[in-house]
């Protein structure tokens, strides 16, 4: 027989851990095994001033040979002078399946006067979380096209002082709807202390403003090494990159990417030259499932429910809610309490039903009576007529008529 350890888990019950084998530790393989299958999608968009380097940027990190045919790529918007174009390739590495989408926006921040520079970017991002709730609300669902942004890189002018207003203006925006990833481009600008400085203050604007950035968490599950890493990457935020899509030669003769200065070489891929390398690492080695799980099960989450409400959708929580002992015997408090009221109405209701019956009863005997009164009445009154009619005969019929008879009478009376 299995040998069983006992361990108590919240008020939910109890967690059996079993150290024989039913068969169900190799699930993970076989979601393992349907994730190579279907592949994974994963959208990134590059927004940032024209000039900035968001082209060099995508060129460096998913190399030029991932999207050859970049110069086809499809313009899906031109809103205020704000071109966005998709570039995408279904790239195979070890088996493993990824359709890569890489979204770019030439021509951003040409209108910097705009005050709504912001706009065309967020209802870029809103009209694809729009196409997708249009997809999964279809009756028949086979095929869902999952074009949500899953990172917003957003390119800082390496200018060495803070956040300028738009930028603060842009994060606070659109930090709601996507997975926001402040970078400082060109930064072989500045120096390493100004670059440390200029990141602080940086920081500390994203704090004041309460800008959510995305930040990778450290999970429990993590081995020693992949926290420390996790932990390396968190402290380069804002990553300060430099991008090229030439290569140099360094000083033991190995080609590599990088700018050529007058004093030497800067390498793109080399951590110590500059956080590209973090940057590409947290995106499509470490952290790409976590910023896609965000972007499913929160950012679009919300965007789903304001939406959904918006349209007059309401939801009967009583159904989906969980077991809780307390809101239970509340609803039955309020159900059972709601029943006598009920009760009360419709009690009520019989008695008024019953009063105006009997009322109306005693108002038709009324009316009988007062009738049968006004007969009885014109019948007595008919008698009376007739017995006075009969009185007045007899009277007259015993009455003397003639003037003898009145002699006769008047002679009783002398006679005696
Ligand atoms: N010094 C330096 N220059 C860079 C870097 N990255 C790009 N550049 C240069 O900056 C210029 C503009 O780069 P692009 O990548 O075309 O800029 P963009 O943001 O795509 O510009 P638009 O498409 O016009 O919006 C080019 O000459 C690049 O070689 C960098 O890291 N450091
Ligand atoms: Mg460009």
């Amino acid at each position: 027989m299995a040998e069983t350890t006992l361990r108590k888990q919240g008020s939910i019950g109890q967690i059996r851990s079993i150290k024989g084998n039913v068969g169900f530790s190799c699930f993970p393989d076989q979601v393992y095994k349907k994730s190579i299958k279907d592949g994974f999608n994963f959208t990134l968009m590059v927004v940032g001033e024209s000039g900035l380097g968001k082209s060099t940027l995508i060129n460096s990190m998913f190399e030029n040979k991932i999207f050859p045919g970049k110069e086809e790529a499809t313009v899906s918007d031109n809103i205020k002078g704000v071109e966005i174009t998709s570039m995408t390739a279904d790239i195979i590495e070890n088996g493993v399946k990824l359709h890569l989408t890489v979204v770019d926006t030439p021509g951003f921040g040409n209108y910097l006067n705009n005050d709504n520079h912001w706009q065309p970017i967020l209802e870029n991002i809103e009209s694809r979380f729009d196409s997708f709730l249009g997809q999964e609300n279809r009756v028949i669902r086979s095929k869902i096209t999952d074009n949500r942004i899953d990172a917003l890189i957003y390119l800082i002018k390496p200018t060495g002082h803070s956040l300028r207003a738009i930028d603060i203006e842009f994060m606070k925006r659109l930090h709601s709807k996507v997975n926001l990833i402040p970078v400082i481009s060109k930064s072989d600008t500045l120096t390493k202390d100004e670059l440390d400085a200029f990141k602080a203050r940086i920081l500390a604007d994203i704090n004041f403003n309460s800008i959510q950035i995305f930040k990778p968490t450290i999970d429990s599950f993590d081995d020693s090494e992949s926290s420390a890493d996790t932990k390396e990457i968190i402290n380069k935020i804002p990553f300060a990159v430099v991008g090229s899509e030439s290569l140099v030669t360094r000083p033991d003769g190995n080609l590599v990417r990088g700018r050529t200065y007058p004093w030497g070489i800067i390498e793109v891929d080399n951590p110590k030259h500059n956080d590209f390398a973090y940057l590409r690492k947290m995106l499509v080695f470490s952290h790409m499932e976590e910023l896609k799980d965000y972007t499913d099960s929160v950012l679009y989450e919300n965007h789903r429910t304001q939406k959904l409400l918006s349209m007059g959708h309401v939801q009967d929580n009583s159904v989906f809610r969980e077991y809780n002992p307390s809101a239970q015997l509340e609803e039955e408090r309020r159900i059972h309490e709601a029943k006598i009221q009920k009760m009360e109405s419709e009690m009520n209701a019989v008695f008024q039903q019953k009063v105006m019956e009997k009322e109306s009863k005693l108002k038709q005997s009324e009316e009988e009576l007062f009738s049968r009164h006004k007969e009885m009445k014109a019948t007595l009154e008919k008698q009376r007529k007739e017995l006075s009619e009969k009185k007045k005969q007899l009277e007259t019929s015993v009455r003397p008529s003639s003037p003898v008879e009145k002699k006769s009478k008047k002679g009783l009376f002398n006679l005696s």
